[in-house]
Protein backbone atom coordinates (compact mmCIF):
# COMPACT_ATOMS: atom_id res chain seq x y z
CA UNK A 1 0.00 0.00 0.00
CA UNK A 2 0.87 3.79 -0.08
CA UNK A 3 -0.36 6.74 1.68
CA UNK A 4 -1.35 9.59 -0.16
CA UNK A 5 -3.05 12.76 0.38
CA UNK A 6 -6.34 13.46 -1.13
CA UNK A 7 -8.29 16.56 -1.41
CA UNK A 8 -6.32 17.29 2.48
CA UNK A 9 -7.24 14.16 4.09
CA UNK A 10 -3.99 11.15 4.55
CA UNK A 11 -5.50 8.09 2.81
CA UNK A 12 -4.10 4.20 2.17
CA UNK A 13 -4.80 2.81 -1.06
CA UNK A 14 -3.20 -0.31 -3.25
CA UNK A 15 0.40 0.10 -3.96
CA UNK A 16 0.40 0.78 -8.07
CA UNK A 17 -3.04 1.97 -8.92
CA UNK A 18 -3.68 5.36 -10.62
CA UNK A 19 -4.96 8.48 -9.08
CA UNK A 20 -8.35 8.15 -10.63
CA UNK A 21 -8.93 4.69 -9.21
CA UNK A 22 -7.43 5.53 -5.97
CA UNK A 23 -10.16 8.71 -5.45
CA UNK A 24 -12.79 6.25 -6.34
CA UNK A 25 -11.91 4.17 -4.03
CA UNK A 26 -12.29 6.79 -1.17
CA UNK A 27 -15.54 8.26 -2.81
CA UNK A 28 -14.10 11.18 -4.80
CA UNK A 29 -15.73 11.17 -8.30
CA UNK A 30 -13.36 12.39 -10.65
CA UNK A 31 -14.96 13.29 -13.99
CA UNK A 32 -13.78 11.04 -17.39
CA UNK A 33 -14.61 10.57 -20.92
CA UNK A 34 -11.98 8.53 -22.98
CA UNK A 35 -11.52 6.04 -19.73
CA UNK A 36 -12.82 2.82 -19.78
CA UNK A 37 -12.43 0.37 -17.02
CA UNK A 38 -11.51 -2.43 -19.37
CA UNK A 39 -9.28 -0.97 -21.66
CA UNK A 40 -5.74 0.51 -21.64
CA UNK A 41 -4.95 4.03 -20.54
CA UNK A 42 -5.47 6.65 -23.64
CA UNK A 43 -5.55 10.21 -22.13
CA UNK A 44 -7.16 11.72 -24.61
CA UNK A 45 -10.05 13.52 -23.32
CA UNK A 46 -7.93 15.41 -20.12
CA UNK A 47 -11.26 15.87 -18.41
CA UNK A 48 -10.00 13.96 -15.34
CA UNK A 49 -6.89 16.35 -14.94
CA UNK A 50 -5.89 17.26 -11.14
CA UNK A 51 -3.59 19.42 -9.00
CA UNK A 52 -0.63 17.39 -8.02
CA UNK A 53 1.41 19.69 -5.68
CA UNK A 54 4.87 20.47 -6.63
CA UNK A 55 4.22 19.85 -10.93
CA UNK A 56 3.81 22.58 -13.02
CA UNK A 57 1.25 20.94 -15.02
CA UNK A 58 -2.20 19.51 -14.39
CA UNK A 59 -2.14 15.64 -14.35
CA UNK A 60 -4.43 13.12 -16.07
CA UNK A 61 -5.80 11.23 -13.20
CA UNK A 62 -6.26 8.05 -15.45
CA UNK A 63 -2.47 7.92 -16.35
CA UNK A 64 -0.71 9.03 -13.27
CA UNK A 65 0.23 6.44 -10.58
CA UNK A 66 -0.29 7.38 -6.92
CA UNK A 67 3.03 8.11 -5.37
CA UNK A 68 3.73 7.86 -1.66
CA UNK A 69 3.32 11.35 0.01
CA UNK A 70 1.41 12.46 -2.92
CA UNK A 71 -0.71 15.44 -2.75
CA UNK A 72 -3.44 15.76 -5.17
CA UNK A 73 -6.20 17.75 -5.02
CA UNK A 74 -9.07 17.32 -7.50
CA UNK A 75 -11.29 20.00 -7.08
CA UNK A 76 -9.43 23.75 -7.69
CA UNK A 77 -10.99 26.98 -9.60
CA UNK A 78 -7.76 25.93 -12.18
CA UNK A 79 -9.27 22.40 -12.55
CA UNK A 80 -13.05 23.26 -12.87
CA UNK A 81 -11.84 26.06 -15.62
CA UNK A 82 -9.85 23.26 -17.25
CA UNK A 83 -12.74 20.84 -17.31
CA UNK A 84 -14.59 23.49 -18.55
CA UNK A 85 -12.94 25.34 -21.34
CA UNK A 86 -12.18 21.42 -22.37
CA UNK A 87 -15.94 20.90 -22.46
CA UNK A 88 -16.73 23.93 -24.58
CA UNK A 89 -14.25 23.27 -27.03
CA UNK A 90 -15.68 19.20 -27.34
CA UNK A 91 -19.38 20.57 -27.49
CA UNK A 92 -18.50 23.65 -30.48
CA UNK A 93 -17.90 21.03 -32.20
CA UNK A 94 -20.75 18.53 -31.47
CA UNK A 95 -24.24 18.68 -32.94
CA UNK A 96 -26.84 20.05 -30.85
CA UNK A 97 -29.49 17.15 -31.30
CA UNK A 98 -29.73 16.01 -27.62
CA UNK A 99 -33.44 15.84 -28.48
CA UNK A 100 -33.33 13.49 -31.40
CA UNK A 101 -29.70 11.59 -30.43
CA UNK A 102 -30.30 7.66 -29.98
CA UNK A 103 -28.00 8.05 -26.84
CA UNK A 104 -30.61 10.32 -25.27
CA UNK A 105 -30.86 9.51 -21.46
CA UNK A 106 -27.61 7.79 -21.55
CA UNK A 107 -25.29 10.08 -23.21
CA UNK A 108 -22.00 10.41 -21.32
CA UNK A 109 -20.94 13.67 -22.94
CA UNK A 110 -24.60 15.24 -21.52
CA UNK A 111 -24.30 13.68 -18.31
CA UNK A 112 -21.21 15.61 -17.90
CA UNK A 113 -22.71 18.66 -19.02
CA UNK A 114 -25.27 18.31 -16.60
CA UNK A 115 -22.94 17.26 -14.03
CA UNK A 116 -20.47 20.85 -14.48
CA UNK A 117 -23.84 23.25 -15.50
CA UNK A 118 -22.95 23.80 -18.89
CA UNK A 119 -25.57 26.60 -19.11
CA UNK A 120 -24.23 27.48 -23.00
CA UNK A 121 -22.17 26.93 -25.73
CA UNK A 122 -19.71 29.69 -26.07
CA UNK A 123 -17.72 31.01 -29.10
CA UNK A 124 -18.54 29.81 -32.56
CA UNK A 125 -20.40 26.18 -33.40
CA UNK A 126 -17.88 24.33 -35.73
CA UNK A 127 -19.78 21.30 -36.87
CA UNK A 128 -18.91 19.07 -39.29
CA UNK A 129 -21.29 17.65 -42.14
CA UNK A 130 -19.85 14.29 -43.10
CA UNK A 131 -22.09 11.62 -44.45
CA UNK A 132 -23.70 8.87 -42.25
CA UNK A 133 -22.45 5.06 -42.55
CA UNK A 134 -25.42 2.92 -42.82
CA UNK A 135 -23.82 0.60 -45.10
CA UNK A 136 -24.61 -2.83 -42.89
CA UNK A 137 -27.38 -4.12 -41.15
CA UNK A 138 -25.86 -3.84 -37.86
CA UNK A 139 -24.83 -0.24 -37.38
CA UNK A 140 -25.06 3.03 -37.84
CA UNK A 141 -21.47 5.63 -37.52
CA UNK A 142 -22.54 9.04 -37.38
CA UNK A 143 -18.84 10.58 -37.57
CA UNK A 144 -20.09 14.33 -37.29
CA UNK A 145 -20.96 12.97 -33.41
CA UNK A 146 -17.78 11.40 -32.66
CA UNK A 147 -15.54 13.19 -29.67
CA UNK A 148 -12.07 11.26 -30.68
CA UNK A 149 -12.17 9.38 -27.22
CA UNK A 150 -10.53 6.41 -29.03
CA UNK A 151 -12.62 3.65 -26.91
CA UNK A 152 -13.86 1.91 -30.33
CA UNK A 153 -10.41 1.87 -31.69
CA UNK A 154 -8.86 0.90 -29.07
CA UNK A 155 -11.79 -2.09 -28.78
CA UNK A 156 -11.40 -2.63 -32.14
CA UNK A 157 -7.56 -3.45 -31.85
CA UNK A 158 -6.51 -4.78 -28.66
CA UNK A 159 -9.40 -7.04 -27.83
CA UNK A 160 -11.45 -8.20 -30.98
CA UNK A 161 -7.94 -7.28 -33.19
CA UNK A 162 -10.00 -6.74 -36.19
CA UNK A 163 -8.16 -3.20 -36.65
CA UNK A 164 -11.06 -1.46 -38.45
CA UNK A 165 -11.24 1.63 -36.99
CA UNK A 166 -8.65 3.86 -37.11
CA UNK A 167 -7.39 7.35 -36.10
CA UNK A 168 -7.04 9.63 -39.08
CA UNK A 169 -5.47 12.91 -39.97
CA UNK A 170 -4.46 15.25 -37.34
CA UNK A 171 -5.35 18.42 -34.73
CA UNK A 172 -9.01 19.59 -34.62
CA UNK A 173 -9.33 17.64 -38.19
CA UNK A 174 -8.89 13.87 -36.22
CA UNK A 175 -11.27 11.20 -37.64
CA UNK A 176 -12.00 7.72 -35.96
CA UNK A 177 -13.08 5.72 -39.09
CA UNK A 178 -12.05 2.69 -41.47
CA UNK A 179 -9.38 2.93 -43.31
CA UNK A 180 -9.29 5.39 -46.14
CA UNK A 181 -12.60 6.56 -44.63
CA UNK A 182 -14.37 3.15 -46.20
CA UNK A 183 -17.66 2.41 -45.01
CA UNK A 184 -17.94 -0.37 -42.79
CA UNK A 185 -19.66 -2.92 -45.20
CA UNK A 186 -16.20 -2.73 -47.20
CA UNK A 187 -14.04 -3.39 -44.58
CA UNK A 188 -13.61 -6.48 -42.21
CA UNK A 189 -15.54 -5.18 -39.48
CA UNK A 190 -17.45 -8.35 -38.09
CA UNK A 191 -20.26 -6.11 -36.93
CA UNK A 192 -19.53 -7.32 -33.18
CA UNK A 193 -20.96 -3.38 -31.91
CA UNK A 194 -18.36 -3.70 -29.14
CA UNK A 195 -17.12 -0.18 -30.49
CA UNK A 196 -20.83 1.22 -30.24
CA UNK A 197 -21.05 -0.91 -26.62
CA UNK A 198 -18.11 1.29 -25.16
CA UNK A 199 -18.94 5.08 -27.63
CA UNK A 200 -19.65 7.75 -24.91
CA UNK A 201 -21.85 9.52 -27.22
CA UNK A 202 -23.77 8.78 -30.11
CA UNK A 203 -21.05 8.30 -32.83
CA UNK A 204 -21.47 4.58 -33.41
CA UNK A 205 -24.74 2.92 -32.60
CA UNK A 206 -27.36 -0.18 -33.47
CA UNK A 207 -29.27 -0.01 -36.55
CA UNK A 208 -32.84 0.99 -35.27
CA UNK A 209 -35.46 -1.75 -36.23
CA UNK A 210 -38.07 -0.51 -34.02
CA UNK A 211 -40.09 0.80 -36.68
CA UNK A 212 -40.23 -2.18 -38.09
CA UNK A 213 -41.44 -4.50 -35.49
CA UNK A 214 -43.67 -1.77 -34.63
CA UNK A 215 -45.63 -2.52 -38.26
CA UNK A 216 -45.67 -6.02 -37.62
CA UNK A 217 -47.33 -5.98 -34.57
CA UNK A 218 -49.88 -3.41 -35.92
CA UNK A 219 -50.74 -5.72 -39.43
CA UNK A 220 -53.80 -7.52 -38.52
CA UNK A 221 -52.59 -9.95 -41.07
CA UNK A 222 -49.57 -10.90 -39.48
CA UNK A 223 -48.60 -13.49 -36.71
CA UNK A 224 -45.82 -11.96 -35.15
CA UNK A 225 -44.40 -14.75 -33.11
CA UNK A 226 -40.71 -13.14 -30.99
CA UNK A 227 -37.72 -15.70 -29.97
CA UNK A 228 -35.41 -14.44 -26.94
CA UNK A 229 -31.66 -14.99 -26.70
CA UNK A 230 -30.20 -16.44 -23.24
CA UNK A 231 -28.51 -13.82 -22.38
CA UNK A 232 -31.07 -10.93 -22.31
CA UNK A 233 -32.68 -12.67 -19.88
CA UNK A 234 -30.09 -11.76 -17.51
CA UNK A 235 -29.23 -8.05 -18.55
CA UNK A 236 -32.95 -6.74 -19.12
CA UNK A 237 -34.03 -5.36 -15.96
CA UNK A 238 -30.76 -3.18 -16.40
CA UNK A 239 -32.38 -1.03 -18.87
CA UNK A 240 -35.13 -0.52 -15.99
CA UNK A 241 -32.39 0.53 -13.29
CA UNK A 242 -32.01 -2.62 -11.78
CA UNK A 243 -28.41 -3.92 -11.36
CA UNK A 244 -26.80 -6.24 -13.75
CA UNK A 245 -27.32 -10.47 -12.88
CA UNK A 246 -30.41 -9.49 -12.14
CA UNK A 247 -32.86 -12.51 -13.47
CA UNK A 248 -35.86 -11.25 -15.30
CA UNK A 249 -37.24 -14.04 -17.25
CA UNK A 250 -40.64 -14.58 -16.42
CA UNK A 251 -41.52 -10.44 -16.55
CA UNK A 252 -39.43 -10.55 -19.79
CA UNK A 253 -42.21 -13.11 -21.17
CA UNK A 254 -44.94 -10.45 -19.81
CA UNK A 255 -43.70 -7.85 -21.12
CA UNK A 256 -43.17 -9.14 -24.62
CA UNK A 257 -47.17 -10.06 -24.63
CA UNK A 258 -47.54 -6.51 -23.56
CA UNK A 259 -46.18 -5.43 -26.39
CA UNK A 260 -48.58 -7.76 -28.98
CA UNK A 261 -46.76 -10.80 -30.21
CA UNK A 262 -48.89 -14.08 -30.67
CA UNK A 263 -46.69 -16.34 -29.42
CA UNK A 264 -43.85 -15.58 -27.10
CA UNK A 265 -41.19 -18.26 -27.94
CA UNK A 266 -37.57 -18.49 -26.28
CA UNK A 267 -34.17 -19.38 -28.53
CA UNK A 268 -33.48 -21.05 -25.71
CA UNK A 269 -35.35 -24.12 -27.08
CA UNK A 270 -33.33 -24.14 -30.23
CA UNK A 271 -30.27 -24.45 -28.54
CA UNK A 272 -31.07 -27.45 -26.84
CA UNK A 273 -31.57 -28.04 -30.50
CA UNK A 274 -28.28 -26.78 -31.81
CA UNK A 275 -26.50 -29.01 -29.05
CA UNK A 276 -28.31 -32.17 -30.39
CA UNK A 277 -27.76 -31.21 -34.04
CA UNK A 278 -23.84 -30.20 -33.29
CA UNK A 279 -23.11 -33.07 -30.77
CA UNK A 280 -24.13 -35.79 -33.24
CA UNK A 281 -22.32 -34.09 -36.00
CA UNK A 282 -18.96 -34.11 -33.57
CA UNK A 283 -19.65 -38.33 -33.30
CA UNK A 284 -20.35 -38.40 -37.02
CA UNK A 285 -17.14 -36.66 -37.47
CA UNK A 286 -15.23 -38.58 -35.07
CA UNK A 287 -16.20 -41.49 -36.98
CA UNK A 288 -16.16 -41.35 -40.22
CA UNK A 289 -12.42 -38.85 -40.10
CA UNK A 290 -14.26 -35.22 -41.05
CA UNK A 291 -12.37 -32.24 -40.30
CA UNK A 292 -11.51 -31.87 -36.64
CA UNK A 293 -11.51 -30.02 -34.61
CA UNK A 294 -15.10 -29.10 -34.87
CA UNK A 295 -15.97 -25.40 -34.45
CA UNK A 296 -19.06 -23.57 -33.27
CA UNK A 297 -21.04 -22.09 -35.89
CA UNK A 298 -23.25 -19.74 -33.39
CA UNK A 299 -22.12 -16.92 -33.31
CA UNK A 300 -22.08 -14.40 -36.53
CA UNK A 301 -19.48 -12.10 -35.69
CA UNK A 302 -16.97 -15.26 -35.38
CA UNK A 303 -18.52 -16.74 -38.53
CA UNK A 304 -17.83 -13.47 -39.71
CA UNK A 305 -14.56 -12.94 -38.60
CA UNK A 306 -12.81 -16.73 -40.01
CA UNK A 307 -14.72 -15.69 -43.29
CA UNK A 308 -12.64 -12.70 -43.86
CA UNK A 309 -9.06 -13.89 -41.76
CA UNK A 310 -8.91 -17.79 -41.92
CA UNK A 311 -11.23 -19.08 -45.06
CA UNK A 312 -9.17 -22.28 -45.22
CA UNK A 313 -10.56 -23.19 -41.90
CA UNK A 314 -14.09 -22.93 -42.71
CA UNK A 315 -14.34 -27.08 -43.20
CA UNK A 316 -13.68 -27.08 -39.25
CA UNK A 317 -16.66 -25.04 -39.02
CA UNK A 318 -20.30 -26.68 -37.94
CA UNK A 319 -22.05 -26.74 -40.20
CA UNK A 320 -25.40 -26.20 -37.65
CA UNK A 321 -27.13 -22.49 -37.88
CA UNK A 322 -27.22 -20.98 -35.06
CA UNK A 323 -30.54 -21.26 -32.81
CA UNK A 324 -31.58 -17.74 -33.43
CA UNK A 325 -31.50 -19.21 -37.58
CA UNK A 326 -33.21 -22.39 -36.11
CA UNK A 327 -36.09 -20.88 -34.85
CA UNK A 328 -36.80 -18.51 -37.80
CA UNK A 329 -36.50 -21.97 -39.84
CA UNK A 330 -38.91 -24.14 -37.82
CA UNK A 331 -41.29 -21.31 -37.01
CA UNK A 332 -41.65 -20.89 -40.83
CA UNK A 333 -41.72 -24.58 -41.21
CA UNK A 334 -42.78 -26.80 -38.00
CA UNK A 335 -45.07 -23.91 -36.26
CA UNK A 336 -46.55 -23.41 -39.48
CA UNK A 337 -47.53 -26.55 -39.81
CA UNK A 338 -48.73 -27.34 -36.49
CA UNK A 339 -50.43 -23.82 -36.36
CA UNK A 340 -51.88 -24.31 -39.63
CA UNK A 341 -50.94 -20.44 -40.85
CA UNK A 342 -49.11 -19.87 -43.64
CA UNK A 343 -45.26 -18.91 -43.18
CA UNK A 344 -45.84 -15.76 -45.18
CA UNK A 345 -48.27 -14.49 -42.97
CA UNK A 346 -45.58 -15.20 -40.06
CA UNK A 347 -43.32 -12.48 -38.90
CA UNK A 348 -40.33 -13.93 -36.62
CA UNK A 349 -38.55 -11.18 -34.25
CA UNK A 350 -35.64 -11.99 -32.60
CA UNK A 351 -34.51 -10.17 -29.37
CA UNK A 352 -30.83 -10.53 -29.16
CA UNK A 353 -27.88 -9.32 -27.19
CA UNK A 354 -25.96 -8.86 -30.49
CA UNK A 355 -25.37 -6.67 -33.45
CA UNK A 356 -23.92 -8.83 -35.81
CA UNK A 357 -27.03 -11.34 -35.81
CA UNK A 358 -29.00 -8.30 -37.13
CA UNK A 359 -26.68 -8.92 -40.25
CA UNK A 360 -26.85 -13.01 -39.70
CA UNK A 361 -30.69 -13.11 -40.19
CA UNK A 362 -29.78 -11.19 -44.16
CA UNK A 363 -27.30 -13.47 -44.80
CA UNK A 364 -28.66 -15.26 -48.32
CA UNK A 365 -28.25 -18.56 -46.55
CA UNK A 366 -30.67 -18.07 -44.45
CA UNK A 367 -34.13 -18.73 -46.38
CA UNK A 368 -34.36 -22.40 -45.60
CA UNK A 369 -38.37 -22.42 -44.68
CA UNK A 370 -38.47 -20.86 -49.08
CA UNK A 371 -38.87 -16.62 -46.88
CA UNK A 372 -36.20 -15.01 -44.71
CA UNK A 373 -36.53 -17.08 -41.85
CA UNK A 374 -35.60 -14.20 -39.17
CA UNK A 375 -37.79 -10.65 -40.26
CA UNK A 376 -36.38 -8.38 -37.65
CA UNK A 377 -33.63 -8.43 -35.04
CA UNK A 378 -33.67 -5.95 -32.14
CA UNK A 379 -30.75 -5.95 -29.49
CA UNK A 380 -31.50 -5.88 -25.81
CA UNK A 381 -31.38 -2.25 -26.00
CA UNK A 382 -34.11 -1.56 -28.29
CA UNK A 383 -36.18 -4.02 -25.68
CA UNK A 384 -35.47 -1.42 -23.56
CA UNK A 385 -36.70 1.15 -25.98
CA UNK A 386 -39.68 -0.35 -27.78
CA UNK A 387 -41.28 -1.31 -24.26
CA UNK A 388 -41.00 2.35 -22.79
CA UNK A 389 -42.59 3.70 -25.57
CA UNK A 390 -45.56 0.85 -25.06
CA UNK A 391 -45.56 2.22 -21.35
CA UNK A 392 -44.62 -1.13 -20.17
CA UNK A 393 -43.32 -0.71 -16.54
CA UNK A 394 -41.18 -3.52 -16.43
CA UNK A 395 -39.96 -3.38 -12.69
CA UNK A 396 -43.88 -4.29 -11.67
CA UNK A 397 -44.54 -6.64 -14.45
CA UNK A 398 -45.56 -10.38 -13.10
CA UNK A 399 -44.02 -13.44 -14.04
CA UNK A 400 -45.50 -14.94 -16.86
CA UNK A 401 -44.54 -18.16 -18.68
CA UNK A 402 -43.18 -18.95 -22.68
CA UNK A 403 -45.48 -20.30 -24.99
CA UNK A 404 -45.15 -24.35 -26.06
CA UNK A 405 -43.58 -25.78 -28.00
CA UNK A 406 -40.83 -23.36 -29.01
CA UNK A 407 -40.66 -21.85 -25.56
CA UNK A 408 -39.50 -25.51 -23.67
CA UNK A 409 -35.53 -25.37 -22.72
CA UNK A 410 -33.49 -26.30 -19.96
CA UNK A 411 -30.63 -25.53 -18.26
CA UNK A 412 -27.77 -26.37 -20.60
CA UNK A 413 -29.29 -23.68 -23.18
CA UNK A 414 -29.53 -21.22 -20.60
CA UNK A 415 -25.86 -20.89 -20.47
CA UNK A 416 -25.50 -20.63 -23.64
CA UNK A 417 -24.31 -16.71 -23.84
CA UNK A 418 -21.81 -17.37 -21.50
CA UNK A 419 -18.76 -18.02 -22.81
CA UNK A 420 -17.86 -21.70 -22.34
CA UNK A 421 -21.44 -22.44 -22.04
CA UNK A 422 -21.87 -23.94 -25.34
CA UNK A 423 -19.03 -26.21 -24.93
CA UNK A 424 -20.30 -27.68 -21.36
CA UNK A 425 -23.76 -27.65 -22.58
CA UNK A 426 -22.63 -30.22 -25.60
CA UNK A 427 -20.39 -31.94 -23.12
CA UNK A 428 -23.16 -33.02 -21.08
CA UNK A 429 -24.90 -34.46 -24.29
CA UNK A 430 -22.30 -35.94 -26.18
CA UNK A 431 -20.84 -37.56 -22.55
CA UNK A 432 -24.16 -39.64 -21.97
CA UNK A 433 -25.08 -40.49 -26.00
CA UNK A 434 -20.94 -41.79 -26.12
CA UNK A 435 -20.42 -43.63 -22.80
CA UNK A 436 -24.50 -44.54 -22.09
CA UNK A 437 -24.16 -43.83 -19.09
CA UNK A 438 -25.21 -40.86 -16.66
CA UNK A 439 -23.51 -38.08 -15.96
CA UNK A 440 -23.63 -37.03 -12.40
CA UNK A 441 -21.98 -33.73 -12.36
CA UNK A 442 -23.32 -31.85 -14.89
CA UNK A 443 -20.72 -28.48 -14.25
CA UNK A 444 -17.57 -28.45 -16.47
CA UNK A 445 -15.93 -26.11 -14.53
CA UNK A 446 -12.72 -26.31 -15.78
CA UNK A 447 -14.30 -24.20 -19.20
CA UNK A 448 -15.96 -21.29 -16.88
CA UNK A 449 -14.87 -18.36 -16.12
CA UNK A 450 -13.74 -14.95 -17.47
CA UNK A 451 -9.83 -16.32 -18.86
CA UNK A 452 -9.42 -15.60 -22.54
CA UNK A 453 -8.55 -19.64 -23.85
CA UNK A 454 -9.54 -22.19 -21.41
CA UNK A 455 -8.89 -25.94 -22.18
CA UNK A 456 -10.54 -29.22 -20.70
CA UNK A 457 -9.86 -32.86 -21.73
CA UNK A 458 -12.84 -34.88 -21.04
CA UNK A 459 -12.96 -38.80 -21.40
CA UNK A 460 -15.44 -40.26 -23.44
CA UNK A 461 -15.16 -43.92 -22.96
CA UNK A 462 -11.80 -44.79 -22.98
CA UNK A 463 -11.43 -41.88 -25.75
CA UNK A 464 -9.93 -38.96 -24.37
CA UNK A 465 -11.18 -35.70 -26.15
CA UNK A 466 -9.71 -32.43 -25.55
CA UNK A 467 -11.37 -29.17 -25.85
CA UNK A 468 -10.80 -25.34 -25.88
CA UNK A 469 -12.90 -21.99 -25.51
CA UNK A 470 -12.29 -19.09 -26.76
CA UNK A 471 -14.19 -15.62 -26.29
CA UNK A 472 -13.09 -12.41 -27.86
CA UNK A 473 -11.63 -12.47 -31.16
CA UNK A 474 -8.12 -11.38 -30.18
CA UNK A 475 -8.08 -14.73 -28.30
CA UNK A 476 -9.73 -16.52 -31.43
CA UNK A 477 -7.11 -15.27 -33.35
CA UNK A 478 -4.47 -17.31 -31.18
CA UNK A 479 -6.25 -19.93 -31.69
CA UNK A 480 -6.82 -19.86 -35.17
CA UNK A 481 -2.88 -19.38 -35.62
CA UNK A 482 -2.47 -22.62 -33.47
CA UNK A 483 -4.50 -24.33 -35.92
CA UNK A 484 -3.21 -23.33 -38.93
CA UNK A 485 0.38 -23.88 -37.70
CA UNK A 486 -0.68 -27.07 -37.20
CA UNK A 487 0.24 -26.85 -33.58
CA UNK A 488 -3.40 -27.59 -32.13
CA UNK A 489 -4.77 -31.20 -30.56
CA UNK A 490 -7.65 -30.14 -29.80
CA UNK A 491 -11.08 -31.89 -30.85
CA UNK A 492 -13.80 -29.13 -30.45
CA UNK A 493 -13.46 -25.54 -29.99
CA UNK A 494 -15.95 -23.00 -28.78
CA UNK A 495 -15.77 -19.40 -30.07
CA UNK A 496 -17.74 -16.19 -29.37
CA UNK A 497 -16.72 -13.34 -30.84
CA UNK A 498 -17.60 -11.02 -27.80
CA UNK A 499 -15.66 -11.05 -24.14
CA UNK A 500 -17.68 -13.13 -21.94
CA UNK A 501 -19.62 -14.44 -24.81
CA UNK A 502 -23.18 -13.30 -25.56
CA UNK A 503 -23.86 -11.92 -21.99
CA UNK A 504 -21.14 -8.75 -23.22
CA UNK A 505 -22.96 -8.74 -26.61
CA UNK A 506 -22.54 -5.36 -28.07
CA UNK A 507 -26.34 -5.37 -28.20
CA UNK A 508 -25.97 -5.22 -24.47
CA UNK A 509 -27.00 -2.19 -21.87
CA UNK A 510 -24.46 0.32 -21.61
CA UNK A 511 -22.22 0.26 -19.16
CA UNK A 512 -20.96 -3.62 -19.37
CA UNK A 513 -17.52 -4.18 -17.86
CA UNK A 514 -16.02 -6.92 -16.82
CA UNK A 515 -17.83 -6.80 -13.36
CA UNK A 516 -20.66 -6.55 -15.00
CA UNK A 517 -19.97 -9.40 -17.35
CA UNK A 518 -19.20 -11.40 -13.82
CA UNK A 519 -22.62 -10.75 -12.43
CA UNK A 520 -24.47 -11.64 -16.03
CA UNK A 521 -22.53 -14.80 -16.04
CA UNK A 522 -23.10 -15.67 -12.34
CA UNK A 523 -26.75 -15.05 -13.21
CA UNK A 524 -26.82 -17.59 -16.26
CA UNK A 525 -25.45 -19.78 -13.62
CA UNK A 526 -28.38 -19.90 -11.11
CA UNK A 527 -30.66 -20.19 -14.12
CA UNK A 528 -28.82 -23.72 -15.56
CA UNK A 529 -28.73 -24.84 -11.80
CA UNK A 530 -32.40 -23.80 -10.62
CA UNK A 531 -34.28 -26.02 -13.32
CA UNK A 532 -34.81 -29.09 -13.00
CA UNK A 533 -33.53 -30.76 -16.72
CA UNK A 534 -30.31 -29.79 -16.99
CA UNK A 535 -29.13 -31.72 -20.27
CA UNK A 536 -30.50 -30.57 -23.82
CA UNK A 537 -31.35 -34.31 -25.02
CA UNK A 538 -33.77 -34.39 -21.94
CA UNK A 539 -36.00 -32.13 -23.35
CA UNK A 540 -39.47 -32.96 -23.97
CA UNK A 541 -39.72 -30.58 -26.29
CA UNK A 542 -36.60 -31.43 -28.36
CA UNK A 543 -37.81 -34.86 -28.47
CA UNK A 544 -41.46 -34.44 -30.09
CA UNK A 545 -39.81 -32.30 -32.49
CA UNK A 546 -37.69 -34.90 -33.54
CA UNK A 547 -40.32 -37.70 -33.45
CA UNK A 548 -43.28 -35.49 -35.20
CA UNK A 549 -40.65 -33.93 -37.54
CA UNK A 550 -37.68 -33.75 -37.83
CA UNK A 551 -37.57 -37.88 -37.36
CA UNK A 552 -33.29 -37.61 -36.10
CA UNK A 553 -30.52 -35.75 -35.40
CA UNK A 554 -28.92 -35.28 -38.93
CA UNK A 555 -31.77 -36.19 -40.98
CA UNK A 556 -32.56 -34.94 -44.23
CA UNK A 557 -35.02 -32.50 -42.92
CA UNK A 558 -32.17 -31.47 -40.32
CA UNK A 559 -30.20 -30.92 -43.04
CA UNK A 560 -32.66 -28.94 -45.32
CA UNK A 561 -33.89 -26.65 -42.09
CA UNK A 562 -31.01 -26.52 -39.53
CA UNK A 563 -27.70 -26.93 -41.38
CA UNK A 564 -25.60 -24.65 -44.20
CA UNK A 565 -21.88 -24.42 -45.11
CA UNK A 566 -20.23 -20.77 -44.99
CA UNK A 567 -18.36 -20.37 -48.25
CA UNK A 568 -15.75 -17.81 -49.03
FE1 LIG B 1 -26.10 -15.81 -28.17
FE2 LIG B 1 -26.88 -17.92 -29.26
S1 LIG B 1 -25.98 -17.83 -27.18
S2 LIG B 1 -25.23 -16.62 -30.10
O1 LIG B 1 -24.48 -15.71 -27.57
O2 LIG B 1 -25.46 -20.36 -29.79
O3 LIG B 1 -26.57 -13.28 -29.62
O4 LIG B 1 -27.62 -14.92 -25.81
O5 LIG B 1 -28.94 -16.13 -28.89
O6 LIG B 1 -28.26 -17.89 -31.90
O7 LIG B 1 -28.96 -19.61 -28.14
C1 LIG B 1 -26.38 -14.17 -29.01
C2 LIG B 1 -26.97 -15.13 -26.68
C3 LIG B 1 -27.84 -16.42 -28.81
C4 LIG B 1 -27.75 -17.98 -30.91
C5 LIG B 1 -28.25 -19.02 -28.58
C6 LIG B 1 -26.01 -19.43 -29.68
Amino acid sequence: TVNFNLNGREVTVPAGITILEAARLHGVKIPTLCHHPDQRVKANCRVCVVEVEGQKNLAASCATTVAAGMKVKTNSPRIRETVQTILELIFANHPQECLTCIRNGNCELRRLAADYGMLEVKGEMVTDALPLDTSTPSLVRNPNKCIKCGRCAEVCHHVQETGVLYSHFRSVDVQVAPEYGKYLSDVACVLCGQCAAVCPVGAIHEKDDIASVWAALDDPGKHVVVQVAPAVRVSIAEEFGQPPGTIATGRLVSALRKLGFDRVFDTDFTADLTIMEEGHELLHRLKTGGALPLMTSCSPGWVKYIEHNYPELLPHVSTCKSPQQMFGALAKSYYSQKSGIDPADIFVVSIMPCTAKKFESQRPEMNASGHQDVDAVLTTRELGRILKQAGVDFATLEDDAFDDPLGISTGAAAIFGVTGGVMEAALRTVYEVVTGQELADVEFTAVRGLEGIKEATVDLAGTSVKVAVAHGLGNARRIMDLLRAGQADYTFIEIMCCPGGCIGGGGQPYGTTNAVRRQRIEAAYRVDAGLAIRKSHHNPAIAKLYEEFLRHPLSETSHHLLHTRYKN
